[in-house]
């Protein structure tokens, strides 16, 4: 039992270092908060529920939709009106996914 306990500290601390010192980034699709690959009302709605409640996204920068450094009121509201009219597109990555082009203080973990 003990024996496992050390191993797992084994392969936990290691990967804890390695993931704090390069600052990975999973990568992602600007507004596809949920990470299904689409944006739909749901990852709006996602949006909407992590401000009002003010708990944080599994991947905030994922809703930062205009990539301003923050997620916000006006980043739900650009994603609803590109849900319902197409516009404005969201900033890069948009397609595929990938990491933020720009840096920022949002993180974006799995
Ligand atoms: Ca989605
Ligand atoms: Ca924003
Ligand atoms: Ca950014």
């Amino acid at each position: 039992m003990q024996e496992t306990a050390f191993r797992l500290i084994g392969i936990v601390l290691p990967l804890g270092c390695l993931l704090g010192s390069v600052h990975a980034q999973s990568p992602f699709i600007r507004g596809d908060v949920d990470g299904d690959g689409d944006l739909t009302l749901t990852d709006a709605l996602t949006v909407l529920g992590s401000i009002s409640e003010r708990s944080s996204l599994p991947c905030p920068d994922a809703g930062d939709f205009d990539d301003d450094g923050a997620v916000t009121l006006g980043d739900y509201g650009f994603l609803l009106e590109h849900l319902i009219g197409g516009e404005p597109a969201p900033s890069e990555p948009r397609s595929t996914p990938g990491s933020d082009p720009t840096e920022d203080p949002l993180p974006c973990a799995e």
